[in-house]
């Protein structure tokens, strides 16, 4: 097996992502990719690191080549929130990285690359419960937008340059290692940084605004699942849609407070945020994802409310 590299190492996904892969792989085999954001020390100890700006084709095709890496992991992006405000560094990160991605694993003959899509691929002509995994896709957000470039240039690669490309469409991610702050769900992980430092919480998004979400364990299996996947019985390839949960600032809020009863949540709705989680799915068809390569996910958002609050108090402490 050649290498892999990660890109986008030091972000909410990428930062779980390549500790995970290198438990399941020789450590030395996976290339932590990053830019700008250090690494933690764990990830600089464990294997082997690279800085990488995906906007630079040459830089990218000298690293895949002295490397040796035969798959990519393409974690960078500018998350929702925050591509709205930086439209020019987004289309170059989102859309040309993206691209340089997909054309340099083609030209130089790499084996696979997995590139993440996310719910935001979708708009508010798509139908909103049980999303269907084919299904119209007209997102007004330029994350969105570039997700869905992203999905259609995978296809592309895959159907007409035989590139093995594969992804998933993730929703908010829930996680207590890395903060994100980037995106619309990360109200989700904030309430539980807000919890345990000052036991309440002012949240962005409407008290009833019911989201796809997912706790990372499970995400980094589906990663992980689908890279392993056989390509023979794969219909799809860049676009599945996996699910594992629903809820509301409301739903969370009780979760916690089950934990921590001192905690208060109170709304101050951000309009721009609160649009696009008005235009994304509230729950995913995932079938193709269960037939196709046996995506199943474990965590409940009991699961998660227990586990994140525990682990979080433990880091912050
Ligand atoms: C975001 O909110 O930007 C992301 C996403 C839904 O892809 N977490």
């Amino acid at each position: 097996m050649d290498n892999i590299l990660v890109t986008g190492t030091a972000g909410q996904i990428g930062s779980e992502l390549v500790p995970a892969l290198r438990d399941n792989y020789d450590g030395d085999t996976v290339i932590a990719g990053w830019n700008k954001t250090p690494l933690s020390e764990d990830i600089l100890e464990t294997g082997p690191n690279v800085v990488l700006d995906v906007t630079d084709f040459n830089a990218l095709e000298k690293i895949v080549r002295d490397f040796k890496v035969g798959t990519i992991f393409h974690m960078s992006s500018i998350l929702s929130a925050t591509a709205e405000t930086i439209r020019t560094i987004a289309h170059d990160v989102n859309i040309n990285g993206t691209f340089n991605i997909l054309e340099c694993a083609y030209l130089n003959g790499l084996e696979k690359v997995i590139l993440p899509s996310s719910i935001a691929a979708f708009g508010d002509k798509t139908p909103r419960t049980r999303t269907p995994n084919d299904t119209i896709q007209n997102p007004d957000t330029v994350y969105g937008i570039s997700k869905v470039f992203g999905e259609l240039m995978g296809n592309y690669y895959h159907s007409k340059l035989g590139l093995d490309v594969r992804g998933i469409r993730l929703p908010g991610i829930i996680s207590w290692k890395t903060e994100p702050t980037a995106g619309t769900t990360d109200y989700a992980v904030a309430m539980f940084y807000e919890a345990i430092r000052k036991n309440s919480y002012e949240c962005y998004l409407a008290p009833d605004t019911a989201l796809p979400m997912m706790y990372m364990p499970d995400a980094i299996n589906a990663l992980i699942k689908l890279y392993q996947a056989d390509s023979q019985v794969l219909i799809h390839h860049s676009d599945f849609n996996i699910h594992a949960m629903t809820f509301t600032p409301d739903d969370l809020a009780r979760e916690i407070m089950k934990i921590n009863p001192r905690f208060e949540i109170s709304y101050k709705i951000d309009p721009v945020r609160q649009s696009m989680a008005d235009s994304w799915p509230i729950s995913l068809d995932d079938s193709k994802a269960r037939e196709e390569w046996g995506w199943e996910p474990e965590y409940t958002i009991q699961d998660l409310a227990e586990d994140m609050y525990l682990n979080l108090t433990k880091k912050l402490s």
